[in-house]
């Protein structure tokens, strides 16, 4: 393995969105503990299992590249905007957007906000970094995931597992690759900090009965195609009481690019 990459340990949970993004440029992730707490992470929490119940009766299960072809136990919760506005709370929450400000700069897109649940005897994901889609040599970063502990996030509940140092390979693993992985455990209400070079996957999650929750927010500097195409799939409810950081971050706002005939003072 290439020497830039760090030993395989994570720096320590902290309180304070700078010395997260200290830890994203030393290590590539910061965690942020105690983000979400008590009614405010309840909320939350109910919101993504109630979407996750709902999805699982109609058999709306749509698995998602580099998820593991042979696991049916994770299940993946799409278009979370439109499932309750406290998925929207969160893709502005003052921290998240601080944070990707620092790394992105101003404006960008929310290219996707959707959760991964994994469940017991749920399978790794592959290996890879979530910039993945931009082309080779990349300028630096690309993208911002914002990675939200619903549950507590442990080894053996399938804590995202990342290869610390990783970012500063600036590259995507090839197909096999590997690196020495380490679970980012945190306790539920974390946000966690992933800059779009770190190299990780899902965990395996070897509980009996144990699930992890975990909504995944990616922003991405705006010359990007988002993930989600929001013109297709948003409630309109959602845009028609969009703030104006929401607008901007779907794309409904014009900017250097996408104009809106010509100008961008829409
Ligand atoms: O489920 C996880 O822990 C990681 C998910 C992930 O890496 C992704 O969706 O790209």
């Amino acid at each position: 393995m290439d020497d830039r990459i760090a030993p395989a340990a994570l720096p320590p949970l902290t309180q304070s969105v700078e010395q997260a993004l200290q830890d994203v440029a030393d290590f590539g992730v910061g965690r942020i503990e105690g983000v979400l707490q008590g009614a405010a992470l309840a909320r939350v929490h109910d919101a993504l299992y109630r979407a996750a119940a709902s999805d699982r009766e109609r058999g709306w299960n749509d698995r998602f590249v580099n998820d593991n072809p042979d696991d049916r136990t994770n299940q993946r919760v799409w278009g979370l905007l439109s499932r309750d506005p406290v998925f929207s709370d969160l893709a502005e929450h003052p921290f998240a957007l601080q944070a990707v400000k620092a790394l992105l700069g101003w404006p960008v897109l929310l290219s996707n906000i959707s959760a991964n649940i994994t469940g017991p005897g749920g399978g790794e994901m592959v290996l890879h970094a979530d910039q993945g889609f931009a082309p080779l040599p990349w300028g630096g970063i690309q993208g911002v995931n914002i990675a939200w502990a619903i549950d507590d996030f442990t080894d053996e509940n399938g804590a995202t597992r990342i290869v610390p140092g990783s970012h500063r390979l600036n590259r995507t693993p090839q197909p096999g690759e590997g690196g020495e992985t380490v679970a980012l455990e945190a306790p539920a209400g974390s946000m966690i900090i992933m800059e779009g070079r770190v190299w990780h996957r899902t965990g395996f999650n070897r509980t009996q009965d144990r699930h992890r929750g975990a909504i995944f927010a990616f922003y991405t500097l705006p010359i990007y195609l988002p993930q989600e195409n929001w013109f297709l799939s948003l409630n309109p409810a959602v845009r028609h009481y969009a703030s104006e950081t929401m607008l901007q971050l779907l794309g409904f706002k014009a900017g250097r690019f996408g104009r809106f005939y010509g100008t961008s003072l829409y």
